[in-house]
Formats: structure tokens, sequence, C-alpha cells
């Protein structure tokens, strides 16, 4: 047993080459069916469940974490959009800084609304610089964290951001083009970040296809997360986890 959610993570990406992380979404999934994807998920092979958006119209987050914790047997962690998405039941918080922004509230003003209820309810946080990387079309992502993504062909600009980040002590670093994205962040970007910094990198937006998540994982990436894929294609997801789980598909 993993001495913290980050552990089970590392371990999963020594173990099974790098790891798969669906993400669920309580405003597009109710209840019941965010928890039954949630155990196909596991089914499939995914090594922990992330649930959260941008901007959340429901109420049923808490519920969501307490009746998905209650059927999987993986760290059901937190990846929100704003402090109002903190709940007690989460395994683990993504404790997000949109590095790429120079948007204050998404730097800090979030983190301090959310660190006092983070203190109250014990839940472990995993701090990660999380990249907005243009992918051609307005995600919502883009549109409500007002900030302007790193163009695609910058990769300096990529690196040094990454770079800054993990001297700032994030343990993760996340590559984002936003859900629904046309495009998924360049496999250049995703190896010239990887190869620079010494800390996981994550990479999530538009990957759909198991060749695109396994090129991703192949360029360095340590864990993929696919969204839009789980809602709408359950039966692609063990391909998705075959991709991803790159030691396993070699013994
Ligand atoms: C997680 O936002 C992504 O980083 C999810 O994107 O919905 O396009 O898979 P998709």
């Amino acid at each position: 047993m993993a001495s913290s959610v980050l552990q089970h993570l590392l371990d999963i990406r020594h173990r099974r080459g790098a790891g798969y992380l669906p993400l669920l979404d309580p405003d597009r999934l109710a209840p019941d069916e965010l928890e039954a994807r949630a155990q196909l998920c596991v089914a499939a092979g995914a090594d922990a469940i992330l649930i959260g958006t941008s901007l959340m119209f429901s109420s049923r987050n808490a519920v969501c974490f307490e009746r998905v914790r209650a059927k999987v047997d993986v760290p059901v962690i937190s990846f929100p959009g704003s402090s109002g998405q903190v709940v007690p039941t989460a395994d683990a918080i993504l404790f997000l800084s949109l590095v790429s922004g120079r948007n204050p509230e998404l730097l800090i003003g979030e983190h301090v609304k959310a660190a006092p209820l983070i203190h109250e309810y014990g839940i472990e946080t995993i701090p990660t610089g999380y990249m907005l990387v243009e992918s051609g079309t307005l995600t919502s992502v883009e549109f409500m964290s007002d900030t302007r993504p790193i163009p695609r062909d910058k990769i300096d600009i990529a690196m040094a951001h990454a770079l800054a980040a993990e001297y700032l002590g994030m343990r993760l670093i996340y590559l984002e083009t936003g859900s629904g994205a046309c495009a998924s962040v360049p496999d250049e970007m995703v190896s010239a970040v990887a190869d620079c910094v010494s800390v996981p990198v994550v990479v999530g937006g538009g990957i759909r296809e198991p060749g695109v998540a396994r090129a991703k994982v192949e360029a360095g990436a340590g864990f993929v997360v696919t969204g839009s894929v789980v809602e709408d294609n359950q039966q692609r997801l063990c391909a998705l986890s075959r991709a991803v789980h790159v030691k396993e598909r070699q013994e």
C-alpha cells in the first residue's frame, strides 16, 4: 500500500510504464451514471479516477465523490476548476497552479480560498503546475481561466514554464489543451518538457484514440488523462488503458 496518493501514482508509472487517469465530470453525468462509468474505467485498468470540471453547474460533486469512493479501489482525485470544488471525500486534490497564465486568482487566489477547507478535511494535496497549450479553438478552460495558452510551436516557452514550476516545488507538470479540444498537446512539446524536468508529466485534452495516447507516453508522458471519450465511448477504455500501460504490453 503506497504511503500517499502521489506515491501510488509514482509506483504505477514505475510498474506499468505510465498511468491512465480517466476524468469524470459531475455536470455531464448523474451520480448513478458517474459511479457506473468509474467502475468501468477501473475494470478497464484505470490507475485512479479524476473528478472535476472547469465550470461546475451541478451541486452533486460531493455525492459523486462519495459514490465513486465506495465502489472503486483506486484513488479518487479532485481535479478542481475552482476552490468551490473542494470536497471532504476526495483521496487527494490536484492543487493546480495555472502557471502558463498570468491570472493571479489561478496562481494563488483560489488556493488561499481552498486551503483552510483542505486543512480541515485533511486531504492530500498534489502541487501541480498546470499549463494550457493552444489547441486551435477556444476551449472552456481557456475562456474560464481568462488566460492565453502557450502557442503550439513555442516549445522553448513550454520548457521554461515547466522548469519554473518544478523549481517552485510542483510535483507534477500537467500539459493541457482543454476538454474536447480538437488537438492534443504536440508530441514534440511533451517530449521536450519531459526531458527537461525531473517530475512526471501529465498530458490531457483532445486524446480520444489509443494511438494518440500511446504517442504521448512514448514522448515521455508519465500519465495520460481522457475525459470526453470516457463519457462517449466505453468500449475504447480498455484499448486506451492498454495503450498507456506500455510496460505491460512489452511483458
Ligand atoms: C483533461 O481536459 C482534459 O486534461 C480532458 O480532455 O475531455 O478532451 O479528453 P478531453
